[in-house]
């Protein structure tokens, strides 16, 4: 199908100040690493080094929670709620500030589209200190039960789909609750974390309230293992989050952790069937489809299959793949070789258990990491793409006869992070969110977040809330939850 053809809209990538390597932000300064070593990380859209990290020893991780324990111990500890909100405004306008700069980092080290780090990321993660600013000191009327206290010190360990973002929903509840945090940034997506430091240092946040190690798995297990952490939040994958889960069980530690998910995007036959398609497009092929509450599952009403199928093809047909930077782009890179082979190994699968596959056939960039946008049909529940976790820009779909059949497919998962329904009738939205074992049913919408909202699964898509009042109770002991 012909495109409009547009020219090239790149967004320099002046305003961003790389070192050639980074240190490990402890106690307030950046410090070398104590028998540690060194990686590099890269642009996914390139394969270009853009600097090297290091990978922290778990004799850094110990100065870095011994850090966070002096100043959980002395000023932050001591210091007022409405003071604790000034740090958290002063970091939230600073994001706002320096917003450009944070988009191009972000989009430079995943590879997710411009206009997504520019207009979602960013703006969200300036929200979420905004937001959790305001009741650093109202705390006692937040309903979390009598006397909210801080645990003490967090360990926090994050993944590469939204770096920045993930980091603002988990170190601004740990701040504005009293907490002081050491957080891991995953290994291939480090620099915003890393910039994050800096903005760190310009809020003159006490040292050692936010403690950022950079590293691998190992340096994440060093944080749970910790004996001096109080409690975890970990986001990432359920086979990790399981480990953790196992590694903590009989500690005084909590924990939340959110998980994967293989959420079902419903489509009944009274749909707005164009807006149902363009929310059907976000669902899965925003950020790549690395997205934890992606509408991979396309259950779609029989009788309307062909139609939607038709249309969305389609549409797919106009999505521009290509230079992240560019701001006409919609699908960036796909963050990681190692990701891109594990999509490359999922959809080889589907094909082999025998659905139908289609790509949208755009040309792919020469260098770097890539997958068209993929639509699977003809697809069955028991095939892997129908139950695992692609996490990428992958669709499987699957049709359905009447809503309780639906609400069985949808609910045929071992995860339950999030659903979509799509119908002009209120009744049957309603229905549908109390019938649906998934934490976040958005209706007529998809892919929706706002900080006060809570967000988190059922089943294996993990436990605790992330977001909200809910979000808040997490991170602090009451006199009656202890
Ligand atoms: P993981 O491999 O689980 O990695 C998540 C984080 O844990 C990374 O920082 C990782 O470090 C670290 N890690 C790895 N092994 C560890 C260990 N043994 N102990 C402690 N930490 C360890 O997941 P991922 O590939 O980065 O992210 C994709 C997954 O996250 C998907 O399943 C997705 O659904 C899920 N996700 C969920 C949500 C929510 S809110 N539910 C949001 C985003 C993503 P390295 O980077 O060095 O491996």
């Amino acid at each position: 199908m012909a495109k409009f053809e547009y020219a090239p809209a790149p967004e320099s990538r002046a305003v961003v100040d790389l070192a050639p390597s980074y240190g490990l932000f402890i106690n307030g300064e950046f410090t070398e690493s104590q028998g540690g070593s060194a990686f590099k990380t890269v642009n996914p859209a390139t394969e270009e080094v853009l600097s090297e990290v290091t990978d922290a020893s778990a004799a850094d991780v110990d100065r870095a929670v011994a850090a966070a324990r002096r100043a959980y111990n002395g000023a932050w500890g001591r210091m007022s709620g409405a003071d604790r909100g000034k740090y958290l405004f002063r970091i939230a306008r600073i994001l706002q500030e320096r917003a450009r700069e944070f988009a191009v980092l972000e989009t430079l080290d995943n590879g997710k589209p411009i206009k997504e780090s520019r207009d979602v990321d960013v703006p969200l993660a300036a929200a979420h200190f905004f937001y959790h600013a305001g009741w650093a000191d109202k705390l006692e009327y937040a309903g979390l039960g009598t006397n909210p206290r801080a645990h003490g010190v967090v360990g926090q360990v994050i993944p590469w789909n939204f770096p920045l973002l993930m980091l603002a929903w988990k170190i601004a509840p740990a701040l504005a609750t009293g907490n002081t945090v050491v957080l891991k940034p995953a290994e291939t997506t480090p620099l915003t974390a890393l910039l994050f430091a800096d903005v760190v240092q310009q809020a003159d946040l006490p040292p050692g309230v936010v403690n950022i190690v950079t590293g691998a798995g190992a340096t994440g297990q060093a944080i749970v293992d910790h004996p001096d952490i109080d409690k975890l939040a970990f986001t990432g994958s359920t086979g990790v989050g399981k480990m953790i889960a196992r590694s903590i069980a009989g500690t005084r530690k909590k924990a939340t952790l959110e998980l994967g998910g293989k959420a079902a995007n419903i489509i009944f036959e009274d749909a707005a069937i164009d807006q149902a398609v363009e929310g059907i497009v976000n669902g899965i092929f925003f950020n790549q489809g690395h997205v934890c509450c992606a509408g991979s599952r396309l259950l779609v009403q029989e009788n309307i299959a062909e139609d939607v199928e038709r249309r969305l093809k389609r549409r797919l047909q106009t999505l521009r793949v290509g230079d992240p930077l560019d701001k006409n782009t919609d699908v960036g890179a796909i963050n990681s070789k190692a990701q891109l082979s594990r999509i490359t190994e999922l959809t080889d699968a589907g094909e082999a258990e025998g659905a139908a596959r289609w790509d949208n056939g755009c040309e792919l960039p020469a260098k770097g990491f890539w997958f068209r946008p993929t639509v699977f049909t003809g697809v069955s529940q028991t095939h892997r793409i129908a139950q695992e976790e692609i996490f990428g820009p992958v669709l499987s779909v699957l049709t359905f006869r009447t809503p309780q059949e639906a609400v069985a497919k949808a609910n045929n998962t071992p995860y339950g992070l999030s659903a979509g329904v799509w119908t002009e009738k209120g009744s049957r939205i309603l229905w549908m969110a109390d019938q649906l074992r998934a934490g976040v049913v958005w209706a007529n919408t998809f892919n929706k977040f706002d900080p006060t909202s809570p967000f988190g699964g059922y089943k294996e898509s993990g436990y605790g809330r992330e977001g909200g009042r809910h979000g808040l109770s997490a991170y602090v002991t009451t006199e009656s939850n202890g």
